[in-house]
């Protein structure tokens, strides 16, 4: 196949060769943070561990996990490598305390993380000629610059959007020609709700593709997406402790996200933190390879997926990992029953009353109380036809029977980022 299909040549490396290189830029990493990262030198040593240890990649098991706690005690800049006049931007993402995650960036690291993003639009078919709308925060939150830099690198038109205001995007994409977005998909959601209102429809734009990611969402989100817009929506998984988005990202099959493994080493892990098996879900663990400002290893995300290392008809010989089934913390056990938000969504998604919104409501720390609250139409929203349909399908693809409130379209909070699914009222209890 020809490059000018690939933004980058490692994309399609033999995987031989790959590994040749997450061996080399390993090695590298465990030595920068050994030697500039106190955290890490005094981690190492209390395992008995020295980077010359390294010696194949399996090595890696011998390395300590870093945790979301150790942001928080290493906060603002104890995970650093370099000093703060090598850092040229910080970002930040809300953390397990009240402090948040602090990353920082060398200039060779932005250079990285551009091209890593561009490499995901690239691959999805954002070219020069496209005009990209990106409906993002623009601030703190990674997916903003980060995409906002990959899709100028391109050369594609690119409008700074930001988030909220969705009458504004809708007249921004309709007057300008808007021909790819980015934003999360409960975003994508509430301008579909606002077109809907405003009575306008995509037939006939130029909008054609849709990049959604930052929160976990379903296949038949992907499918209401789809069909209103008339485009083809891809998943876009990223976190900000690996720079932010661009570490996984799905190519036109449609089937996983191809993870980037020339600069993030992959894990995947159970509770205890052991490898799971071939295809097995578990904990999504990565090593940063390339980081200069802030190496961290063995990263925990808390992410719940699966590695699916078969060959791709795109060509790219990087893995996938499936589309993230939540995040170890937003899981909710009910009568014994592991259940995600985005399983949750993805059968409300097969209901055509359904508007879309939705909340996972737990109020009890015997967790058998569990309660999803569902936007419909104002005039179902007494419908015990409806409820008792709802309750129905819940049960039959969850294995569980959770109790259904329906409420007002409208009702429910709308963040413009990520929605917040689950309301866990033991907090304040
Ligand atoms: O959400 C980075 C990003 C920006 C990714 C734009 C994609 C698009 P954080 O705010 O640090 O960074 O949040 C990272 O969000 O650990 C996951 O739990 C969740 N997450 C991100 N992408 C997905 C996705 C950005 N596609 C955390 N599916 C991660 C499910 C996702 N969850």
């Amino acid at each position: 196949m020809p490059l000018d299909n690939y933004w980058q040549k490692e994309e399609i490396m033999p995987r031989r060769e790959l590994e040749e290189l997450q061996l080399k830029r390993l090695k590298w990493v465990v030595n920068h943070a050994y030697r500039n990262v106190a955290f890490y030198k005094r981690r190492l040593k209390e395992l008995g561990v020295h980077p010359s240890d390294i010696k194949k990649l399996e090595d890696v098991k011998k390395l300590p996990f870093t945790t979301k706690e150790d942001f928080a005690s290493n906060y603002p800049f104890g995970l650093f490598a370099v000093p703060l006049s090598e850092v040229v931007r910080i970002h930040t993402s809300s953390g397990t305390t009240g402090k948040p995650k602090v990353v920082g960036y060398t200039r060779n690291d932005l250079e990285n993380w551009t091209n890593l993003v561009a490499r995901c639009l690239y691959m999805v078919g954002v070219r020069k000629d496209d005009v990209f709308q990106n409906m993002v925060n623009y601030s703190l939150f990674t997916g903003g610059l980060g995409f906002h830099y990959a899709a100028e690198r391109i050369g594609a038109t690119t409008i700074p959007a930001g988030v909220g205001n969705t009458r504004r995007q809708l007249e921004l994409m309709m007057d300008l020609g808007t021909t790819a977005i980015h934003c999360t998909p409960s975003y994508a959601l509430r301008i579909k709700e606002v077109s809907e209102e405003w009575g306008l429809n995509f037939e006939g734009s130029r909008l054609r593709i849709g990049c959604f990611g930052a929160e976990p969402w379903s296949e038949n989100l992907r499918k209401r997406l789809e069909e209103f817009f008339g485009i083809k929506a891809f998943d876009s998984y990223g976190l900000s402790e690996m720079n932010g988005p661009g570490v996984a990202f799905e190519c036109e099959e449609q089937n996983g996200l191809h993870i980037w493994i020339d600069h993030y080493l992959v894990e995947i892990v159970d509770e205890e933190g052991n490898p799971v098996g071939e295809g097995e879900k578990g904990e999504l663990v990565l090593t940063a390879l390339t980081k200069e400002a802030m190496p961290i290893l063995r990263y925990r995300t808390g992410d719940i997926t699966f590695l699916i290392d078969e060959k791709c008809s795109c060509g790219r010989t990087h893995p996938k990992i499936a589309r993230i089934s939540g995040r170890v913390d937003d899981m909710v056990v009910v009568k014994g029953v592991n259940v995600y938000p985005s399983q949750v969504e993805h059968s409300l998604m097969k209901i055509p009353e359904v508007c879309g919104e939705f909340q996972i409501v737990v109020d009890r720390k015997t967790l058998d109380n569990v309660t999803v609250r569902v936007e419909v139409p104002e005039d179902k929203v007494n419908s015990e036809k409806l409820k008792a349909k709802i309750e129905e399908i819940l049960k039959s693809d969850l294995g569980v029977r959770v109790n259904v409130e329906l409420v007002k379209k409208g009702e429910l909070e709308r963040t413009g980022g990520k929605a917040k699914r689950v309301v866990d009222l033991r907090k304040n209890s």
